[in-house]
């Protein structure tokens, strides 16, 4: 009903949120963290007589925000007004921790004035555009606002990625990464999630994808290596206890979307399973798994979180723990926005 999509809408954006600012302090290079160090600080930060400073967000969060109020005020997709509010929101807040070359096509934009808003990211890296997860990480609004529409959410994901993102490897990221908060909101209440399903539903997106474009030798390739992962992800879910380092070797902890994405939907079918489909448990559960996984693990938690809390709802979210979110009002808020005019 009515009452349920709002809260998922909810669980997505706040989902995001916690993945980012709570993956954020755990960025690695080559390192893991051990499993009760970080038992210990989720634990800890669902104690409601725990003070400490609140955990900020990064760039995956201010980007997100603005792809949902893009969508909110143009009632759907408008590629300029999305790149200005990219390019406006960095302007005034730059020390977000943006990807390294993700800035220059904002510089471009703005030095440009938007009159082909596509063609900065298009022409970075002598044209083979970047790769990064910056497109799938910002991606889960477009799945809440066109949560009825499967075909057009799949295509605003792809067009809005191409504003920074050009290379394939990165489109299909947002598509895929739209793909599974799309479906982890549309997952029937009381029904069990089965993996394998939801691994063929994510396929068949992108597929759809391929379907409509140029059949390039770097789609073809790319479309090849999205499936042989998402193979993998459902060879890792029947391992017993495979180890962070042989996962982020596997799947990925990187900032590649092709050494994210997977990862995340990965994170989050495991605490499914983990959990025996407990919703009150997953959510928590799944930000574990993303983050001990290492690596790039706000923007990992941050897509995990989107998932996972689009299929549980905000109520199965722990309240003190999203205290602890920069910002998190202002997200409910985004979200509410999205539930009203979906509904309309
Ligand atoms: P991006 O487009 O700058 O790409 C991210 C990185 O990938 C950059 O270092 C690029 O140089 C490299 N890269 C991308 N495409 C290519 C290519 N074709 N050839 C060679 N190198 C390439 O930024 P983005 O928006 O995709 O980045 C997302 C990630 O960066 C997220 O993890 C986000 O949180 C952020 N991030 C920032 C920091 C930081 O401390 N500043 C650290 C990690 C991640
Ligand atoms: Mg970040
Ligand atoms: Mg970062
Ligand atoms: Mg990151």
């Amino acid at each position: 009903g009515k009452s349920s999509l709002l809260s998922k809408m909810r669980g997505a954006l706040v989902g995001s949120l916690a993945g980012d600012c709570l993956g954020n302090p755990f960025q690695t290079k080559g390192e893991f963290v051990s499993k009760s160090v970080l038992d210990h600080y989720l634990i800890g930060l669902q104690d409601p007589n725990l003070k400490v400073p609140y955990k900020p967000y990064t760039d995956d969060t201010a980007m997100t925000k603005n792809v949902v109020r893009s969508l909110l005020e143009c009632k759907g997709y408008n590629p300029k007004d999305m790149a200005v509010r990219f390019v406006e929101e960095y302007k005034k807040d730059p020390k977000r921790d943006y990807g390294e070359r993700v800035v220059n096509v904002f510089a471009r934009l703005n030095m440009e004035g938007y009159e082909d808003p596509y063609r900065p990211a298009r022409e970075q890296f002598d044209k083979q555009g970047s790769f990064g997860n910056g497109a799938a990480m910002r991606v889960a609004p477009v799945a809440l606002y066109f949560c009825h529409n499967l075909e057009k959410c799949l295509e605003v994901a792809e067009e809005q990625a191409r504003l920074t993102h050009f290379n394939w490897i990165a489109i299909m990221g947002a598509v895929l990464q739209s793909s599974a908060v799309f479906h982890a909101l549309n997952c029937k209440e009381g029904a069990k999630l089965e993996a394998v399903e939801f691994v063929n539903k994510l396929r068949e997106s992108i597929e759809r994808i391929v379907d409509r474009e140029e059949k390039t030798e770097c789609l073809i390739k790319t479309t090849e290596s999205y499936q042989d992962k998402l193979n993998k992800v459902l060879v890792f879910l029947k391992k017993s206890d495979p180890t962070p380092e042989h996962v982020a070797d596997e799947l990925g902890n990187g900032f590649s979307a092709l050494e994210s994405v997977h990862t995340a939907i990965y994170s989050f079918l495991k605490a499914v399973k983990e959990t025996g489909d407990a919703k009150e448990k997953i959510f928590c559960q799944s930000l574990f798994n993303a983050i001990w996984i290492g690596g790039d693990t706000d923007t990992i938690g941050a897509m995990t979180g989107a998932i996972s809390g689009a299929y549980v709802g905000f109520e199965n979210i722990n309240s003190i723990l999203a205290a602890h979110l920069e910002d998190k009002d202002t997200v409910v808020k985004l979200a509410d926005g999205i539930a009203e005019a979906v509904s309309e």
